[in-house]
């Protein structure tokens, strides 16, 4: 059986980075449904991720989201969030907002948009200069709606010239990220579609560029943990971005629609040794809490991922070995299935007990006051969102 200590300590010592989006107004193409206390600007959604933080105790990290996260000084911004116990995590870039991103940015035919948009990817590299931030993530929309409209290996051409010239550009401690999604917004081909594209141009740039593997981007059925393993036997898996789907990329809270599924994954993090720091893998959240209250939304987020996690280090590996080694099919099986039908929520209690925490963090969180707070501090002025 895995040492009950080793467990403890490991998730005393996970890290898990929140998007700063999700504490904003989202929604879908039809509706953004706004909330009362949602903050204004980025100040405010540090503040709310603190509440994140000491809630749970292991969400220190926060991500963001150029231009949504636009500020004048990002050295202040960096100072706000080291004030609150907090650091910056990932920057992610936004090429897919603006009007002349219709037809692509990276892989635009137009150069002087391609341009625009490696200038963007450039100042995002420079706020990561200011912030401290080790991570560029990036997510194309670039893509075709219909058989014909560009040519599918001229595309491949154009982001790889821009991904070389960011890659140059980065800094001894800095990397790419570089996520892929099946569709959406692009219909017919998505330059970025799949973790063989990313994985295929990350090597091509070099050791400083992995794959971000976005829970949501696939197509139903895809078995998630084989591609995982496979990254971190490359050493390419970069990091998460945890989210959950019950259908296409519905962003809902990570663990929601399948616990299991999330448990497989973290097994095979576990498993092959991702949850080591100096693995490098990122363990983030890319969620929309569109009609619950984000806070808690987020918080329970945080917490999914500790449960799934702690039933992945409790597989006993040992017994699994011996099982697989064997051939003994349903033995291996059980061996999985045991720690995954483990109700870790007691070990769970008792870790942030021992740090301190409240056992409960929904609890620690709606007695701290803070919900209502920001409802009656946060009047006037505009709400942060994404619009749609
Ligand atoms: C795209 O669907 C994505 O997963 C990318 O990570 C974006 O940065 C993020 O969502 C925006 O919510
Ligand atoms: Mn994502």
């Amino acid at each position: 059986m895995p040492d009950l200590s080793t467990v403890k300590a490991a998730l005393k010592s996970q890290v898990i980075e929140t998007p700063s989006w999700g504490y904003g107004n989202s929604g879908t193409r039809f509706k953004v449904f706004t909330q009362e206390g949602v903050p204004r600007d980025p100040y405010e959604k540090l503040n709310d991720a603190a509440q994140v933080h000491a809630a749970t105790g292991v969400a220190p990290v926060v991500s963001l989201h150029i231009p949504w996260d636009k500020v004048d000084d990002y050295g202040a911004l960096k100072k706000h969030a080291q004030e609150l116990g907090l650091r910056l995590g990932g920057i992610n870039a936004n090429v897919f907002q603006d009007d002349d991103f219709k037809l692509g940015s990276v892989t635009n035919p137009d150069p002087r948009i391609r341009r625009k948009a490696v200038a963007h990817l450039l100042e995002c590299v420079d706020i990561m200069d200011v912030t401290g931030s080790h991570d560029l993530k990036l997510w194309f929309s670039d893509g075709t709606n219909y058989p014909g409209q560009d040519d599918i290996v001229e595309r491949q051409d154009r982001l790889a010239e821009a991904l070389a010239e960011v890659y140059a550009r980065l800094g001894d401690d800095q990397r790419i990220l570089l996520e892929y999604k099946l569709f959406e917004p692009a219909f017919y081909t998505t330059d970025v579609p799949d973790w063989g594209t990313s994985y295929a141009h990350c090597l091509t740039l070099g050791e400083k560029a992995q794959v971000v593997v976005d829970t949501g981007h696939h197509a139903p059925g895809t078995n998630i943990e084989f591609i995982v393993a496979f990254l971190l036997r490359q050493g390419k898996l970069g990091g998460f971005d945890f989210n959950s789907r019950f259908y296409a990329d519905d962003d809902l809270m990570v663990g929601a629609a399948d616990p299991f599924q999330l448990f497989r994954i973290l097994h095979e993090v576990a498993k092959n040794g991702g949850f080591a720091p100096e693995t490098g893998v990122a363990f983030m959240l890319d969620q929309c809490h569109n009609i619950e209250a984000k806070i808690p939304a987020v918080i329970r987020s945080v917490m999914n991922v500790q449960e799934a996690t702690a039933k992945a280090l409790l597989v006993d590996i040992e017994a699994l070995r011996a099982a697989q080694r064997s051939g003994d099919v349903l033995a291996s099986n059980a061996v999985l299935m045991d720690a995954y039908n483990t109700d870790v929520r007691p070990l769970l209690a008792e870790v942030r007990e021992e740090q301190g925490l409240n056992p409960d963090p929904v609890a620690a969180y709606r007695a701290s006051g803070w919900a209502e707070r920001i409802v009656a501090e946060r009047v006037g002025g505009e709400q942060a969102g994404w619009g749609a």
